[in-house]
């Protein structure tokens, strides 16, 4: 409905894919990309690589959006008053944080309502972690400290990619992941500190969450298809396996710190590599969470297509409300 694509339509013409896939363009472009030059969205760029960020933007949007799910499931069940206030605020920036990448996602010449009917037709990809099921109270707090903390991980470096767009929105992102990853943390800390049957529930938690959050950083590098690219143009700045690492270091002394452990029998700690070695990931369920939906893949994508229903009429509303200030300011 809005469109945050910038171009003009003669810019438009010129971004055909044949013109600026010349090879003299892409040498061009791939020396700003080493000069550590920031792609704005009217810049001559490569077909390939707008359309990596068009698939890889939309894809962040529709995590963020289809992310809210999960922690909605609590919001009514949320222990305390305060807890439910955190949850609500959580979730709501996780919305805001989707609406912050469709519109990064827009200024590349596709329109969010095409993005949605992507995600709605079940086109579209999503992190797998959102079609794992949240049963327990801890399952929230685990969700801020391993989840928030994996993406906040994996989006620091993000903050630098070469696209400004993309760039820029993820500073705000990344600030208000590292709240969520704190609220979490301390959720978990309250029930591993509290009775058995509490720090039972984080423990289990943390089993049934640790290994879809190691997947969260996507396949191993031997098997990530866009890495040596994306790392090229500079849109990813670490490998899949750097940051799952990275991850993996951070978190693992956090779990000590609590007392829980890591459900991981071959994890220790590496001296010479000064990093924890860890177990091998079931790369098998990942294809398959990716390829069938996992648990909750169905039951996901039927309530944002109830939602995209359910809103039609505050769309058609809004739009209205436009097209009536247009005419007024057309008339003025
Ligand atoms: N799940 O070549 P690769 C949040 C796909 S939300 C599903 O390594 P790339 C939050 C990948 O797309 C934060 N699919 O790809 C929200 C590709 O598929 P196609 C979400 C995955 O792009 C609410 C294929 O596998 N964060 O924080 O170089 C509440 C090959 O992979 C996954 C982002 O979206 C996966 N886990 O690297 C709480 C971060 N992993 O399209 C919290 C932005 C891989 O070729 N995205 N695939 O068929 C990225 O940084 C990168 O896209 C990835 C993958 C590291 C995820």
């Amino acid at each position: 409905m809005y469109s945050t694509d910038l171009r003009t339509d003669q810019e438009k013409k010129s971004a055909d894919p044949q013109v600026l896939d010349d090879a003299k363009l892409w040498d061009t472009f791939q020396s700003r990309i080493d000069n550590g030059d920031v792609i704005e969205a009217k810049d001559d760029m490569p077909e390939k690589y707008r359309q990596t960020l068009i698939r890889q933007i939309s894809q962040h949007a529709h995590s963020e959006i289809v992310g809210q799910l999960p922690e909605g499931n609590w919001v009514t069940r949320a222990p305390t008053l305060k807890r439910k206030l955190i949850l609500l605020a959580k979730i709501q920036d996780e919305a805001g944080h989707g609406l912050y990448l469709y519109s990064a996602a827009e200024t590349l010449g596709r329109s969010r309502d095409d993005m949605v009917a992507d995600l709605l037709s079940g086109k579209a990809k999503y992190s797998t972690i959102f079609n794992y099921p949240t049963p327990t109270w801890a399952d929230i707090g685990t969700i801020g400290w391993l989840v928030d903390g994996a993406a906040v991980t994996n989006q620091i470096p993000l903050c630098r990619c070469s696209y400004g767009p993309y760039a820029r929105a993820m500073v705000r992102v990344c600030k208000e992941e590292s709240f969520h990853q704190r609220q979490g943390y301390e959720i978990v800390t309250v029930l591993a500190q509290g009775t058995l049957a509490q720090k039972a529930l984080a423990q289990d938690s943390l089993n049934r969450f640790w290994w879809p959050s190691l997947m969260m950083f996507g396949p191993s590098d031997s098997a990530s298809t866009h890495s040596s690219q994306n790392m090229k143009w500079k849109i990813k700045r670490h490998s899949n396996d750097e940051l799952r690492q990275r991850f993996v270091d951070a978190t693992v002394p956090q779990a000590e710190f609590l007392g829980l452990s890591i459900p991981d029998a071959d994890m220790r700690w590496n001296e010479e590599r000064g990093s924890y070695d860890h177990g091998e990931i079931n790369w098998d369920e990942f294809w398959a969470v990716i390829k069938d939906g996992g648990i909750c893949g169905k039951d996901r994508i039927r309530a944002r297509r109830a939602a995209a229903k359910d809103g039609q009429w505050v769309r058609a509303a809004a739009h209205a409300y436009a097209q009536k200030q247009e005419t007024k300011e057309r008339v003025a």
